[in-house]
């Protein structure tokens, strides 16, 4: 595998949850595999669970991990070509990129939406430099558009705790007081249609995410409605995709406190599991109620990180 973005990357989704079911049962069989490789873990924006289990993940497998946090550890980067670099940029990504690369075998990416610019950001532009420049498999540590590791931890999760062979998984969007990137309900819609399970998107009208993600799912704009008879509910927060409408892209339209996930939202379910890729921010996103009941299930979904990122990077070690 050279590129961690989508579903289709990865291949075959029962094969990969196979491999991700002998992972988990004993994390440190491959530990030669990974014998004097470098994993470098570049972060432009801020993580716990990601850069704690790429780091984790890539112990597991025998490598050396290391991480850079661009702008507080190193130089300041430029990520836009053909700028004047006369501002507080130090170093261009056309330089720093190959210079990195020289140092490691596989490269995992953070870097966030800007928010501003949707051509920009669902071209990719930060991680597909790094994709031509690095000569090396890149990981979308949640990038633009999308957090596949995110999505790939959470088909596992599901896969574990799922009751039928085709469940109903409920992508809800909720409030949140920041503007958030729709990298994760991208993936995350795009993961779950491609595992052929029965998909429900609700939101807010105007927060329609791109077609080319969630194509095979049924959206519902009546929150209540969309839950009913739902197996996963999965809440998340995003900022305007501008589909419909460009010029509010990454915009916060609403700040509604009903599509809070509650009690009274989860009693319409299927007795559902609560899902979110946290962080998550209590009484805003999700009632301390749902959050602390037993059908959560952010703690075992995050765990899972670890899982879904050492198979990724074990698939990029067996092709190097
Ligand atoms: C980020 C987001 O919504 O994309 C990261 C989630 C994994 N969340 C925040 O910035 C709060
Ligand atoms: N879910 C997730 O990616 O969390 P972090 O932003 O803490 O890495």
């Amino acid at each position: 595998m050279k590129q961690f973005l989508y579903a289709k990357d990865i291949g075959d989704l029962d094969a990969a949850l196979k491999e991700a079911r002998q992972v988990k049962a004993d994390r440190y069989a491959w530990k030669s595999l990974g014998t004097n490789k470098t994993a470098l873990l570049v972060f432009f924006n801020s993580s716990l669970r990601t850069r704690l289990s790429s780091q984790k993940a890539a112990q597991n497998l025998g490598m050396n991990a290391i991480v850079l946090n661009v702008g507080q550890d190193s130089w300041k980067l430029e990520t836009e070509l053909g700028v004047v670099m006369d501002g507080d940029k130090s170093e261009h990504l056309r330089e720093a990129i190959p210079v990195m690369s020289s140092y490691c075998d596989i490269i995992g990416v953070r870097s966030f939406a800007g928010l501003t610019d949707r051509a920009a950001d669902y071209a990719e532009t930060v991680l597909n430099q790094f994709i031509e420049y690095s000569g090396r498999p890149v990981i979308s540590l949640e990038s633009a558009t999308v957090h596949p590791c995110q999505a790939f931890a959470d088909l596992i999760t599901i896969d574990e705790y799922k009751k039928k062979a085709r469940p109903k998984v409920v992508l809800s969007w909720a409030p949140h007081p920041r503007a958030l990137p729709q990298a994760v309900p991208n993936s995350f819609a795009e993961w779950m249609v491609a595992a052929g399970y029965e998909v429900v998107i609700t939101h807010p009208e105007g927060y329609e995410l791109d077609p080319h993600f969630t194509a095979g799912a049924r959206i519902e704009y009546d929150q209540m409605k969309a839950f009913e008879g739902a197996d996963f509910i999965y809440a998340k927060n995003w900022s305007c995709p501008g589909v419909s409408n460009p010029g509010q892209y990454g915009q916060i339209l609403i700040r509604d406190g009903s599509w809070t996930v509650g009690a009274r939202q989860m009693a319409v379910t299927e007795n559902a599991y609560f899902m979110h890729c946290l962080p998550v921010r209590r009484n805003v996103i999700v009632t301390d109620e749902v959050i602390d009941s037993p059908q959560s299930l952010v703690i075992p979904e995050a765990a899972n990180r670890e899982i879904s990122a050492q198979v990724v990077m074990k698939r990029m070690l067996e092709s190097l």
